[in-house]
């Protein structure tokens, strides 16, 4: 029986997508005139913020120091977070109060586990802090596709792999999940062919399905 259930952030609770992407977006256009390819967003979808940056400098095939990588990391966040800053509750992603409420009467408990350090900021945000027993820091683990994030939060509720269900819309998040040995619910129109399970939006999961998922038995 599953014990705990470990949401990503962006694509799952809320979608910060294009705001990942603009702030990116602006940066190579100010510091290298470059319109960056659209196709590229995928690539660093929930890939942390330097390796969504290595990302994009490689396919450019754009050399530079560390020093100069952090000051365009810092950069992109200030731009993001001026983006996100008028985030609430009309941000959260449909269907997801019913998702946590269902839990949360389950008495399972609940983590954040998602690669983005403005992860505490964007819960408040969206008023669904009170649900959440712990948030991974994501700041000195190994970013998803490794499994870090994920054994980070089964270990600080002392619980095996096997009783933890992780939520996420990307490949490498899925990846990371399924690496840490967890079940992998999948969300969103990405191809998450590695998921247990995958439904394109909250509403579409049916309660009946997600108590399967709990018990093991879909
Ligand atoms: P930050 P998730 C990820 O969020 C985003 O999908 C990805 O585009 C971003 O680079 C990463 O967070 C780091 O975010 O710059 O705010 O620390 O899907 O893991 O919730
Ligand atoms: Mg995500």
């Amino acid at each position: 029986m599953i014990k705990l259930v470990i949401f990503d952030m962006d694509g799952v609770l809320t979608s910060t997508t294009d705001e990942h992407f603009n702030a990116w977006a602006q940066l190579f256009l100010k510091y290298y005139q470059i319109k960056l390819d659209p196709k590229l967003e995928v690539k660093t979808k929930g890939v942390s913020r330097i390796d969504s940056l290595n990302v994009l400098l490689d396919h450019y095939q754009i050399v530079c120091d560390e020093s100069v990588k952090q000051e365009l990391a810092t950069e992109k966040n200030e731009q993001y977070q001026q983006f996100i800053s008028a985030y609430d509750e009309s941000h959260r992603l449909p269907g997801i109060i019913r998702i946590l409420d269902y839990l949360k009467h389950k008495d399972i408990k609940m983590a954040l586990g998602s690669a983005s350090k403005n992860g505490p900021f964007l819960l408040k945000a969206l008023k669904i802090d009170a649900y959440f027993d712990y948030v991974v820091d994501p700041s000195l683990l190994k970013g998803k596709p490794n499994p870090d994030i994920f054994l980070d939060a089964a270990q600080h509720f002392n619980l095996d792999p096997k009783e933890c269900m992780g939520v996420e819309d990307a490949v490498a998040g899925v990846l990371a999940i399924k690496r840490a040995g967890m079940i992998a619910l999948g969300l969103g129109p990405e191809d998450l062919s590695l998921a247990d399970h995958q439904v394109k939006t909250f509403p579409e999961l049916t309660l009946e399905k997600l108590e399967d998922l709990l018990k093991g038995t879909l």
